[in-house]
């Protein structure tokens, strides 16, 4: 009678681990959370401590056979390991527990295709998926032939993602060739913003650290926020204006997990390049997740893959409503360092006076005297600069205003 509801996925998870166990844990939780976002269920963990995982089967013979058992006995629908398998680990551990393997890059694709909502977000997680399989093919004709209708399957919109090297190759030249058109769309929307000097603040972070939450409180965006991983993919802009008057851009990214795959950071470069041409980072971190060190850890790495560096760097701790001490948080990396509540609104008019004070920096002192006829000169300063006093005068309006370095004072 119910046969056309759809039935959640069940899977057991795995991991072979060198280092530590309560890291292996961790680790795990975050796979649990993906696969809760995928919208399959856990019934069941294994873990297995090996100098380093089998060349051959990820775990050892003898752990899979317990695996093996445990798989009928909770009726899983196959196995999600932690690491990014070789093809041949994937083709022989599917093979040794005739079932479906999953592997933590194919699990984040999946979500990545589920939540990309643009045409060039779309393109990106084809194209990623695409690389991911052109890698995987060698010999993995039965272990990709297993997967079927849902997680680690899904491609963006309605294409159906191809297991033909060749016709691989083909669509990643294509989809090459219109991401380019597109990025080119987006440098020029960039340099319309950098030629009108609004100052630029990109939001970067863990997923699910509050970034978008952080957005929405700061501006009136209404980008979706949840308490789900990779809730935001597509990067969205929006202005704040400051307490002095001026205007400043809040950029909102995609979020950063470990052991992000390569493939993703190589597709969704010029998206989370966005950063780079920012005059702060402001690292939003959840104070209230045990990983907290390690997951900034991450964001610093990922920053450094990504080549943004030498910015001024806020990091802001926020979740701190969930926080029961009141103990000190401070990220010796970051330039300044806060306690927020996104969700709240705690503390975010201080974070604003922070990011005014770095912006203030970066500014030069300027007296100018402004003749009557000119009032687009004042109306610039006002949206770009920092007004201090403003008097009328009978020889036109003495102005004594911050405004940006770039402009050497003598453009606006
Ligand atoms: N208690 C509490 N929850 C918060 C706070 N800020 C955000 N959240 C919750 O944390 C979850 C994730 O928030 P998002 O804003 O979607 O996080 P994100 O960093 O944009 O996540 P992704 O886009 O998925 O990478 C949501 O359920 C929010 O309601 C906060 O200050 N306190
Ligand atoms: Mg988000």
């Amino acid at each position: 009678m119910y046969e056309n509801e759809i039935r959640k996925e069940k899977y057991i998870l795995l991991i072979a681990y060198s280092g530590d166990e309560e890291e292996a844990d961790a680790s795990l939780d975050e796979l649990a959370e993906l696969l809760d976002t995928a919208d399959g269920i856990t019934v069941g963990r294994m873990k297995q401590k090996l100098y380093q995982p089998d060349p051959a089967t990820y775990i050892g013979s003898g752990k899979a056979m317990e695996l093996k058992i445990s798989i009928a006995a909770r009726e899983a629908d196959g196995v999600i390991c932690d690491d990014e398998l070789t093809p041949a680990q994937m083709k022989n551990l599917s093979d040794l527990l005739d079932t479906k393997v999953i592997d933590r890059t194919m699990l984040i694709l999946d979500i990545f295709a589920a939540h990309a909502h643009t045409s060039e977000g779309k393109l990106q997680v084809e194209m990623a998926q695409l690389k991911y399989r052109a890698s995987h093919l060698v010999g993995a004709g039965k272990a990709m032939s297993r997967l079927g209708g849902g997680i680690g399957t899904r491609g963006p919109g309605e294409t159906k993602l191809e297991t033909d090297r060749r016709v691989i190759g083909k669509r990643i030249a294509r989809l090459s060739g219109e991401i380019k058109d597109m990025q080119r769309v987006r440098m020029t929307t960039r340099k319309k913003r950098l030629g009108n000097m609004t100052p630029v603040v990109a939001i970067v972070g863990y997923t699910n650290a509050g970034k978008s939450t952080l957005l929405n409180h700061l501006t009136d965006a209404t980008v979706l926020s949840e308490d789900k991983l990779f809730a935001t993919l597509d990067p969205t802009t929006r202005t704040c204006v400051m307490k002095g008057g001026q205007e400043v851009l809040f950029t909102d990214t995609v979020g950063f997990i470990n052991k992000l795959p390569h493939q993703l950071i190589d597709a969704f470069r010029s998206t989370l390049e966005e950063a780079k041409y920012a005059d702060i980072i402001l690292h939003v971190a959840d104070a209230s997740d045990p990983a907290l060190d390690m997951h900034m850890q991450v964001v610093y790495e990922t920053l450094n893959d990504l080549e943004i560096k030498g910015k001024p760097v806020i990091t802001a701790f926020n979740k701190t409503d969930l926080l029961e001490g009141t103990e000190r948080l401070y990220d010796d990396r970051a330039d300044k360092s806060i306690r927020i509540s996104a969700k709240k609104g705690e503390n975010t008019e201080q974070l604003l006076d922070m990011i005014e004070d770095i912006l203030q920096k970066n500014r030069k002192y300027v007296e100018y005297l402004i003749p009557y006829a000119d009032g687009k000169m004042l109306d610039k300063l006002h949206r770009y600069g920092r007004v201090l006093e403003e008097e009328y005068l009978e020889e036109g309006i003495s102005v004594k205003a911050y405004v940006p370095v770039a402009t050497g004072g003598t453009v606006l």
